[in-house]
């Protein structure tokens, strides 16, 4: 087995043996159709979910959410606010998906009962899964578990912020947050000001496990660490790139714009390592008519690298330009630098160390090269793909690289978009909120508090969970997510929370994170309202930089003893750091807390005036549609991207002698969002429950196992078993399993340059 193993995954995908492009056929949907029952994406499904709830005793409360002025809650490519909720920036109807409502539904929930925690011991809570935690309802009154007690238990919220401030008073680098993107904007900027005049940048964020590596190229390359697209511009694109994005499931209403591109025959580029059959096809309910039932053709092209090595693919995609002399050297010229030294990687790296990298027929990056040269205006967009790897900052450049090969940067309908997560994940950090803190933020805040502030970056996630298992960490505050869940090595994660004095957990509903992330002393769970429920006006930021106002709304929760984000903080901040120079209690109302932001954060100067002109705008400085861009130089910073080595450990090194060696995927299923599964299964990839791994049937019988059969699977941090074995359209050499559930199975290996985990490739051993 050892010996097969590397030619097993780096083999091109034997069904483009001719070296033909890899275009989809009918042939090949009824091949994902038999494994899965389904020959589109996004369908009848879709619908069916909307009238099961709307139609539901919960319909009038859902429908009365979805009309809400405020932005969607789940992802953010971002739709409703002050235009209505189901209108996106551009004035288009009908930009709500599912998972939108899934978000809402959730929140909709009963609240959790209230002796339940007096009846449940934390034994008891530690026998939960993801999706019975969330179902609990939601939480709502302030909650404690202290040492040696067994049971959580309700406390006044006085007290809850006597422990919290008394937890904060501890020498600054020994107190951290942990953020996750669905708060506010208010929320965010009061969180990073807080914390900086305690003297820590201890900030971690949730966007050091997601697109940080797309932040650290982009800042790195073009001075702005964001998507150069605007809705508008994408509208104008001839040919999307999307390079590892589930977006059918995770990004619906991305697939609108493909379908519109599509029909204005423009090309559609995908990559990803699994024929994910709603990029393959999909039908959009947005379309009724045309696509719903029928279903919309998607990818004009479809190539399956191997996972971890889209860079190597991009570079031959340069080689090939550059080889047929397709590529824009007058703009290369003119608005980049150190394009010369590009060029000459590409063409140092011969075809065979690219084709045997990334998997694929060096005919088929030829014709992905001639399609994005035969258009004239290209969008490059990716998701964790690309970001969840050894080298993901690498990858974001080798991406970017290729753009300003073909002078695809800095004019409208082209660019580079990276499709961001969380519905307000950018908004934290243009809000400041990261472990290293830029000079002219640092500079701006110093003037409002009137003293300097500690210039040296604090801990981001991985950083944050080493520090706390070597003992270093003795309050953390959480702002949402679940730092626990979403980590890699779950073990560690556990053991080093459990190190942490006092833990505070912010949330609107029980996860998991609550129950197995406990603190050595308190830990405590504060419930605050969610979006469409404060009582007073907050923003948020998509990823296409446009800023959406929130309306006050009201809790169907009449009981619960609920605050907002905004009073917390702020009652917090004024307990930690008086009135003055910053008189927190008047932040209470956020307008006051927008007036800052538009002093302190570059862009966001229109935010001081939302409250009277209810004008959500574009963010500045940031859709590049001139090739003018925010470097010292105004050009563009090309970088070199050496190719990775992607050999996968052998049997042996799981101290096995047999077994089959596969390059695990870990991600989202169609019915997740993040570590919260609201259903167990996925059945667009034929998937019926989470305790499945997803592998090309000739993977299955290389290594003499069959489709269905219960496999233990085996990672370098820990072992899943009982696990079954479900054929899919993957390719040879790669698997797929849902995540957090396989969070138990990988160590913590993060891309050096922005630390992010390396989710997506992860080594595991299958044995029977
Ligand atoms: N409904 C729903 N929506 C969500 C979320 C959710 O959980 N549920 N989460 C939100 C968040 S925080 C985020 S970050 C986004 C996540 O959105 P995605 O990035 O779309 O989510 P993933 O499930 O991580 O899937 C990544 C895709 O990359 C592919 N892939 C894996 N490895 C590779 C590789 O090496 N190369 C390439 N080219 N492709 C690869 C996988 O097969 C998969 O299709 O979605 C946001 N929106
Ligand atoms: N193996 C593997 N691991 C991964 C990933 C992967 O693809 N594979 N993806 C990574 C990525 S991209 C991300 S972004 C992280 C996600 O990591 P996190 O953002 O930390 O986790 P979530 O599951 O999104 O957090 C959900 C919780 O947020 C709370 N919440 C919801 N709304 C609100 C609100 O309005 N206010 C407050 N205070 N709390 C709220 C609820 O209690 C809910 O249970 O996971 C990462 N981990
Ligand atoms: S695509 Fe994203 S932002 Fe738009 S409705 Fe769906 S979940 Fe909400
Ligand atoms: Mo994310």
């Amino acid at each position: 087995m050892e010996d097969s193993q590397p030619s097993l995954e780096q083999s091109p995908q034997p069904s483009n043996a001719s070296g033909e492009p890899q275009v989809k056929t009918p042939n090949e949907i009824a091949q994902i159709k038999a494994h899965t029952g389904k020959d589109i994406g996004g369908g009848p499904p879709v619908i069916e979910y909307w009238a099961k709830n709307t139609l539901s005793a919960k319909g009038p409360e859902v429908w009365k959410t979805l009309f809400h002025k405020s932005a969607c809650l789940s992802c953010a490519w971002g739709t409703g606010g002050q235009k209505g909720g189901f209108t996106n920036e551009e004035g288009e109807k009908l930009q709500r998906c599912m998972k939108s409502m899934e978000a809402i539904v959730a929140e909709l929930q009963p609240a959790v009962e209230p002796h339940f925690f007096e009846k449940h011991s934390i034994d008891d809570l530690q026998q939960l899964s993801s999706m019975e935690a969330d179902k609990l309802g939601r939480l709502s009154f302030p909650a404690i578990l202290r040492e040696g007690s067994s049971h959580y238990e309700r406390i006044t919220w006085e007290a809850a912020y006597d422990l919290v401030e008394t937890a904060f008073r501890q020498p600054p680098e020994r107190v951290a947050s942990y953020s996750s993107g669905r708060s506010s904007n208010e929320a965010a900027y009061l969180l990073q000001l807080m914390m900086r005049m305690l003297g820590s940048n201890n900030l971690a964020d949730c966007s050091d496990l997601c697109h940080r590596p797309s932040t650290t190229g982009l800042s790195t390359m073009f001075g702005s660490g964001t998507s150069t697209v605007s809705l508008e511009s994408l509208k104008q694109a001839d040919c999307v790139v999307l390079a590892g994005s589930h977006a059918p499931a995770n990004h619906p209403r991305l697939m609108n714009e493909l379908i519109e591109l599509r029909d204005r025959n423009g090309t559609v580029i995908v990559i990803n390592p699994v024929r994910e059959i709603g990029l393959v096809k999909y039908g959009s309910p947005a379309f009724p008519v045309k696509s719903l039932i029928p279903g919309s053709d998607i990818a004009n092209l479809f190539l399956q690298p191997i996972p971890g090595s889209d860079l190597a693919l991009f570079v031959g995609i340069q080689k090939s330009l550059i080889e047929r002399d397709l590529i824009d050297r007058n703009f290369l010229a003119a608005h980049t630098e150190g394009w010369e030294a590009v060029i000459e990687q590409a063409q140092n790296t011969d075809w065979e160390k690219i084709t045997t990298t990334c998997g694929i027929h060096k005919a088929e990056i030829e014709a992905a090269a001639t399609l994005i040269s035969q258009s004239e205006k290209t969008v490059f967009a990716w998701a964790m793909g690309i970001t969840h790897q050894a080298n993901g900052t690498d990858n974001v450049c080798s991406i970017a690289n290729t753009a300003l090969l073909t002078g695809n940067v800095g004019k409208m309908g082209a660019g580079v978009m990276p499709i961001r997560g969380h519905s307000n994940v950018q908004g934290f950090g243009s809000m400041g909120v990261k472990n290293d803190i830029k000079p002219k933020l640092r500079e701006a805040l110093e003037k409002i508090v009137g003293r300097s502030l500690n210039p040296n970056p604090g801990y981001h996630s991985r950083a944050l969970i080493e520090a706390a298992d070597e003992g270093k960490v003795d309050t953390l505050f959480c702002l949402g997510g679940n730092l626990y869940a979403a980590n890699p090595d779950l073990t560690q994660a556990k053991r080093a929370i459990g190190k942490i004095d006092t833990v505070v957990y912010v949330a609107t509903k029980p996860n998991l994170g609550h129950f197995h992330g406990l603190g050595q002393k308190n830990t405590l769970i504060l419930p605050v309202f969610n979006r469409f429920e404060n009582p007073h006006k907050t923003t948020v930021e998509s990823g296409n930089n446009f800023v959406r106002l929130n309306d006050e709304g009201k809790s169907h929760l009449s009981e619960a003893d609920l605050v907002p984000e905004v009073h917390l903080l702020t009652e917090l901040a004024h307990r930690l750091h008086g009135n003055s120079p910053i008189d927190w209690r008047k932040l209470q109302n956020p307008r006051y807390v927008r007036e800052l932001i538009a002093k302190t954060i570059s862009g966001y100067e229109k935010i001081g005036q939302l409250d009277q002109t209810k004008e959500e705008f574009t963010i500045s400085g940031r859709i590049f549609t001139t090739p003018k861009f925010k470097t010292d130089s105004g050009k563009a910073k090309m970088q070199l991207t050496p190719l990775p080595d992607l050999t996968l450990p052998t049997p042996t090194d799981f101290g096995q002698d047999k077994g089959t060696v596969l390059a695990l995927i870990t991600g989202r299923s169609y019915r997740q969002h993040n570590t919260v599964v609201y259903k167990n299964g996925d059945k667009y990839r034929g998937m019926p429950h989470r305790q499945c791994i997803l592998m090309h049937p000739e993977d299955i019988d290389a290594g003499g196992f069959a489709n269905h059969q219960r496999v233990t699977i085996q990672g370098e941090a820990g072992q899943l078993d009982h696990i079954e074995i479900i054929s899919g359209a993957i390719r040879r050499g790669a698997a797929l399993m849902f995540y957090p559930e396989a969070n138990v199975l990988m160590k913590g290996v993060t891309d050096p340059k922005s630390h992010t985990p390396a989710y997506k490739r992860v080594p595991v051993l299958v044995s029977a």
